[in-house]
């Protein structure tokens, strides 16, 4: 096992990986901007390092800085959390070079999974089932108009290297094809210096749904259920749960052995996640695949009682898999709600600024994941996601009144937040028998989604 792990991150993960080394008995070390000088990761770690200022290019995406850091400091791995460096397969690459371990998969898989079509293209002639579409990329509106004629309208145009809605657009019929590419591909050359895009028959209003993952250096993999992260809006998400209301049994094992299937495609190790599309007839599509530890993880550990962080740890130092699947069970429910600084008044305006007072809840089944306290100064300059409220009750009605009451007793003076918004969806009708697609937010909440 390692005896020092450096975390490449900062906030509420960054936290989450310190806590579980103290547990593990093994050393942290936290790297920190110059505005993250008085940030809880940086006072709680074992040993921290400043590695530059501010702005997250000087600093947290600065990988010479954070790669001299590990070394100055002895620590054997890397822990990159979400987000900055998680998915930068030349920084998996360069801990590789130094002999530093990268606590996620290898620069290999990274690599071909962050390139939506070539991922497409592996996951079809691996027997996954894919959004019905081409099966190669195109590169003029020209050959992309002659796939979405014999797809069939509506399509979705997508950037190969896109994310977060980035590089996207619908085409409802031939007569706006060409310009909805040309605005998508425009977009993505100038966002991710690439020109590749793919075409897919457009869903409409499909759940988001996807499955936890778990591999190791043996070829052992297993699926740790799903997570609905159908509550998005402008492709943040805004609250996620597990188990799904619209999945049985039946349907997750078949999703599941899914998962598996397209992670044992491609060699994968540690933690994953496959994203799928599920239709209304409930037929399920691969859509991407994340090659990191995400930000609604808590729900699978809540529902399964294992320690995600931990167990990418184990792996990454070459331990087998603490689990098979047979002793995967999913207990209960969860949901975790996302509080961000932002004004939903001002369209979600991030909110920086001192926090004044905090109150959590707390109680049977309520977690906080949160990097905030007192009189902390929430700087501009990165994600404005403050702290994460997870619950876990017997069933879903269950949680969904511990999550009202948790919401209730939550705190947060000095910064707006989304709070109220948070106990808005909470509170909805539609929420509550799971009624939940994509448009859930624009459908409930259209005062909230003005340009
Ligand atoms: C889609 C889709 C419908 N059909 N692809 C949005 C972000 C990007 N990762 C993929 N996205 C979508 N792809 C096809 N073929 C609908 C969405 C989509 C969406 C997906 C998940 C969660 C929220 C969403 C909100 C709008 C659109």
């Amino acid at each position: 096992m390692f005896s020092k792990i450096l975390i490449a991150n900062r906030g509420e993960i960054a936290v989450r990986i310190i806590r579980a080394c103290r547990e593990m008995g093994i050393k942290s070390v936290a790297v920190y901007s110059e505005a993250d000088r008085d940030c809880l990761h940086t006072l709680l770690a074992d040993e921290a390092i400043c590695i530059g200022p501010a702005p997250s290019g000087k600093s947290y995406l600065n990988m010479e800085q954070i790669l001299a850091a590990t070394v100055a400091m002895k620590a054997e791995a890397i822990h990159p959390g979400f987000g900055f460096l998680s998915e930068n397969a030349r920084f998996a690459e360069l801990c590789a070079k130094c002999n530093i371990t990268f606590i996620g998969p290898s620069a290999d898989i990274i690599h071909k999974m962050g390139n939506k079509s070539e991922a497409r293209k592996t996951m079809m002639e691996a027997g996954v089932p894919v959004v019905p579409g081409g099966k190669e990329p195109v590169y003029t509106a020209e050959e992309g108009k002659k796939l979405a004629d014999e797809i069939g309208y509506p399509v979705m145009i997508k950037a190969s290297s896109g994310g977060g809605g980035k590089g996207m657009r619908i085409s409802y019929g031939p007569e706006d094809f060409e310009a909805n590419f040309q605005n998508a591909q425009m977009e993505s050359i100038k966002g991710f210096s690439d020109d590749t895009m793919y075409i897919e028959k457009y869903i409409e209003k499909p759940r988001h749904i996807e499955f936890q993952i778990m591999a190791d250096k043996y070829g052992h993999v297993v699926h740790l259920g799903e997570r609905d992260c159908s509550i998005q809006r402008r492709h943040q998400k805004v609250l996620e749960e597990s188990p799904s209301a619209a999945i049985s049994p039946e349907l997750r094992a078949r999703m599941g052995e899914t998962a598996v299937r397209a992670a044992k495609a491609v060699g994968y190790e540690n933690a994953g996640t496959i994203e799928f599309l599920l239709d209304k007839h409930k037929n399920f599509y691969f859509m991407e695949m994340n090659t990191r530890i995400q930000v609604e993880h808590p729900v699978t550990e809540m529902v399964t009682g294992l320690d995600l962080i931990k167990e990418q740890i184990r792996v990454a130092a070459g331990e087998p898999l603490s689990i098979s699947q047979d002793d995967v069970h999913i207990t209960g429910h969860a949901i975790e709600c996302r509080i961000n600084a932002e004004n939903p008044a001002k369209n979600f305006m991030p909110c920086p600024g001192r926090i004044t007072n905090v109150h959590v809840p707390g109680g049977n089944g309520v977690r906080i994941d949160s990097h905030i306290y007192n009189d902390y100064r929430v700087p501009a300059n990165y994600d404005s996601m403050l702290l994460k409220l997870i619950v876990h009750g017997s069933d879903r009605q269950s949680a969904i009144a511990k999550m009202r009451s948790a919401l209730g007793e939550l705190v947060i003076e000095g910064i707006e937040t989304n709070l109220d918004f948070q106990y808005e969806i909470i509170n909805n009708e539609a929420y509550q028998k799971g009624e939940t697609d994509t448009h859930f937010i624009p459908t409930y909440f259209p005062e909230y989604c003005k340009e």
